[in-house]
């Protein structure tokens, strides 16, 4: 086997075959096995990069994956998962029965089951007594099927679903600046920015196929921002290692800077914004020194930085989870928006303030709504958009959801106090992924009944549930996911599902069907593209206009970026507010003074570290799908720790050494110690992938109180060598 190396596994450089060669060798395949006899196109599932990828089949079997040859997103690369997706879907451990108590019974039975139960506890608590918590990993179709199944169909305002983990800051910081949710960038203005600034995103590792798109860019100063070295930061002219949570700090003194020194975009900000005057004056507290003493930066870096982004022909920022996932993680997004108008860095090419999203149909999940708002991004205290709704729907209005419902920690806190019995869990895994395990156990202990429909069995999250559903997964089923471009793609059957299992689409008719509101909600639907099509209407005329969108339209140019209504080359670049009219009452965009506030669970003598959790570019989250997956699984099978050499040496601990995490409320044990530079002293990094050692046993289940994301990236913690060693 020819040694690897990450540059080149993520696809950087054109070896596709030597990545595919190294995916042989670990698995044992023989290059007959692999070559396929047909090739169907489509997107890939995991991340929201959206690459336009080929599966190759051979004899009803998936036997390869390719990068489509000049898809707009990812021109022919893909990253190693996208080059190994084809395995999971023949894992041993797919689920392939419905299961009623741990017992096989048959689809109607369980469809029946599940009805009556939840009608029957709807009954003696009321409608809001069943909650649902999907994904951001169901097609578009699917989300707006399931959002008219649960708000019409069943009446429960308790809906939400893992993007709140994710995506929800980045959707209500949007809201909050510009009136909608959307992000107003492309891609293109990775390669077409002078001047980038990654702020907590770590491209490299969990959005590779972006990199390429950097690297591209022969004239821009990157800089990261990121309390770690990580790979991104290592491709950076620039990388500041802030203090954890003090990013507003940083971005309010480059703020302070670009005022006190006249580079502001007057005209822009006179013309377009509110809120100017307070704003200025509320960062005038802001100099360097004060930042320098908050983020760790010295004070003319962060000046040098500011004159950059301000003097920057297009400015681009983009961010991911070291903002979103922070009790101040909309308001962050607040002040990165606040830099973009300031500068008038916005609505062109290269210019964007770009929230990079994380699921594969993370973005449709947002703008087919129910959860944060209704579908098209209508607001649900707006009497004129829920008349529209009804309208569109044959609806009487009072159908329609006046308020948003709980969200999804409020649901898990719900049913801890015993208010939500009846719980629907569909594409997540909360029993690895959602913060603060115990109180999440208190949740489903109380719980009268658990759904869990997932593509695996048995998961972590299954083991609590008294109904499992089988679900077909990607490869197996059809619909469009959305990028973070806000780029559509059209996803395709390759293969059958195993055994019983069924696209969630149909599972969703089917329920509807039993609970008798089918031919309501869902007249004549059969296949997906009934339901896209309804969607094209729902959407027409909003910000995100699918109108023009048809199935034939997306396997014909690989991707369409909304709105889109039939007009211009659908293969083009669109970026939102090019004319600096925003979707508020005035068509401003509105300016916010945020102060840089500590996160909640600070460190002290009993809990001297700070405790932040990610990613690696090998694993996708809980890995019901990865460690299926040899070439993956390989190359990282265990848990570890990072922590910074000084730290290791103070301690006594050495690299290897078995650790366990101890914080105020749990431990996770048998992390494997990693002594490195790449995490700064006082604090330590593992990732959230393994189950069999939880990092969420020990983080907090604080949330932002505005978008009610959790604070995934600080906790405090202690650090002590593991009872068991090395096995
Ligand atoms: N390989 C892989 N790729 C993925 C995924 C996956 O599971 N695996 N998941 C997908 C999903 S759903 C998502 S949401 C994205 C997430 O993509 P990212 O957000 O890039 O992933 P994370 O590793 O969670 O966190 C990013 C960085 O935030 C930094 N950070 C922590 N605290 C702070 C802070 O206070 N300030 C700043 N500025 N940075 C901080 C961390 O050190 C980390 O490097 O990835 C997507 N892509
Ligand atoms: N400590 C810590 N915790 C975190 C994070 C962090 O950075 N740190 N990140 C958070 C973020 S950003 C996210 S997005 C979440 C992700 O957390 P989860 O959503 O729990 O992660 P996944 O492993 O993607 O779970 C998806 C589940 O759906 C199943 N599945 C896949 N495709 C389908 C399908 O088509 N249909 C159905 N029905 N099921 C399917 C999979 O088998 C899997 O069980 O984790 C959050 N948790
Ligand atoms: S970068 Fe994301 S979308 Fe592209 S192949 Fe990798 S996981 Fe799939
Ligand atoms: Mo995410």
């Amino acid at each position: 086997m020819k040694p690897l190396n990450w540059k080149r596994l993520i696809g950087i450089d054109n070896l596709r075959n030597e990545y595919a060669y190294a995916d042989d060798a670990v698995l044992g395949y023989t290059s007959a096995r692999r070559s396929a006899d047909r090739w169907v196109k489509t997107t890939c599932g995991y991340c929201s990069v959206g690459c336009g990828m080929e599966i190759g089949t051979r004899d009803g079997k998936a036997v390869a994956v390719r990068g489509w040859e000049g898809h707009p997103v990812n021109l022919g690369k893909l990253c190693p998962k996208g080059l190994a997706e084809h395995h999971m879907l023949t894992a041993p451990d797919r689920a392939v029965h419905p299961l009623l108590h741990g017992k096989r019974v048959a689809w109607n039975l369980a469809l029946e089951a599940l009805v009556s139960r939840f009608r029957n506890i709807q009954k003696q608590h009321g409608a809001d007594a069943i909650g649902v918590v999907s994904t951001g990993q169901l097609l578009t179709e699917e989300f707006y099927t399931l959002g008219k199944l649960i708000r019409l169909g069943f009446g429960t305002s308790s809906f939400c679903g893992n993007t709140t983990l994710c995506m929800a800051s980045a959707a209500y910081g949007y809201k909050r600046s510009f009136g909608s949710d959307g992000p107003p960038g492309a891609y293109e203005d990775l390669r077409e920015a002078d001047f980038i600034m990654l702020v907590g995103a770590n491209i490299a590792d969990n959005h590779p196929i972006l990199c390429q798109h950097v690297e591209a860019n022969r004239d821009k100063f990157l800089v990261v921002v990121d309390p770690r070295v990580t790979k991104t930061a290592m491709l950076a002219n620039l990388h500041l290692p802030v203090k954890p949570r003090s990013d507003i700090a940083l971005l309010n003194g480059m703020a302070h800077v670009i005022l006190r020194e006249g580079l502001a975009n007057r005209e822009y900000v006179a013309r377009h914004t509110s809120g100017f005057e307070s704003l200025q004056s509320f960062l005038s507290a802001y100099t360097p020194q004060l930042v320098s003493e908050l983020t760790g930066i010295a004070p003319e870096t962060i000046v040098d930085v500011a004159r950059r982004y301000a003097g920057a022909r297009a400015g681009f920022i983009g961010w991911t989870m070291g903002v979103n996932h922070s009790t101040q993680g909309a308001e962050t997004v607040n002040v990165i928006n606040n830099l973009a108008l300031l500068t008038g860095h916005i609505g062109r090419k290269g210019a964007s303030p770009f929230s990079i999203t994380g699921q594969c149909n993370a973005m449709g999940t947002r703008e087919t709504g129910f959860t944060s708002s209704m579908p098209g991004y209508r607001k649900f205290e707006s009497v004129q958009d829920r008349e529209d709704l009804a309208a569109l729907w044959n609806l009487d209005v009072n159908r329609i959801p006046a308020r948003r419902g709980l969200a999804y920690p409020d649901i898990i806190d719900a049913a801890a106090e015993g208010k939500v019995k009846g719980l629907w869990i569909i594409g997540t895994n909360p029993a690895v992924s959602y913060p603060n395990q115990g109180q999440l156990r208190k949740a489903f202990a109380n719980l009268e009944f658990l759904v869990v429909q997932d593509a695996f069995q048995p998961t972590p999250t299954s083991e609590f549930a008294h109904l499992c559903l089988p679900a077909a997964v990607w490869g197996e089923k059809e619909g469009t996911y959305t990028n973070s471009e806000r780029r559509v793609g059209k996803a395709n059957v390759a293969v059958q599902p195993p055994g019983e299992a069924l696209p969630d689409f149909d599972i969703f008719l089917r329920v509807a069907r039993v609970l008798g509101c089918k031919d309501e909600i869902f007249p004549n639907w059969t296949q997906p593209e009934d339901a896209f099509n309804e969607w094209r209407r729902v959407s027409e005329g909003r910000l995100c206009d699918y109108s023009g969108i048809t199935y034939e339209l997306l396997e014909k140019v690989g991707g369409v970026q909304w709105p889109y209504t039939g007009e211009g080359d659908p293969a083009g670049v669109s970026r939102l507010y090019a004319d600096g009219r925003f979707q508020t009452e005035d068509g401003r965009a509105q300016l916010y003074c945020v102060p840089c506030e500590p996160y909640p669970d600070q460190p002290d003598e009993e809990f001297p570290f700070v405790l932040n959790t990610g990613r690696t570019v090998e694993h996708w989250h809980t890995r019901t799908k990865t460690r299926n997956v040899g070439v993956l699984e390989h190359m990282a099978p265990n848990a570890w720790l990072e922590m910074n050499p000084a730290d290791g040496k103070r301690l006594g601990l050495r690299s290897h050494d078995f650790v366990t995490l101890v914080s105020r409320r749990g431990a996770v044990n048998r992390l494997e110690l990693r002594l490195t530079e790449i995490t700064a002293p006082g604090q330590v990094f593992a990732p959230f992938h393994f189950f069999e050692s939880n990092v969420n046993e020990v983080t907090q289940d604080a949330c932002d109180p505005i978008s009610r994301e959790p604070n995934f990236k600080q906790c405090a913690v202690r650090v002590e060598r593991s009872l068991t060693h090395r096995s």
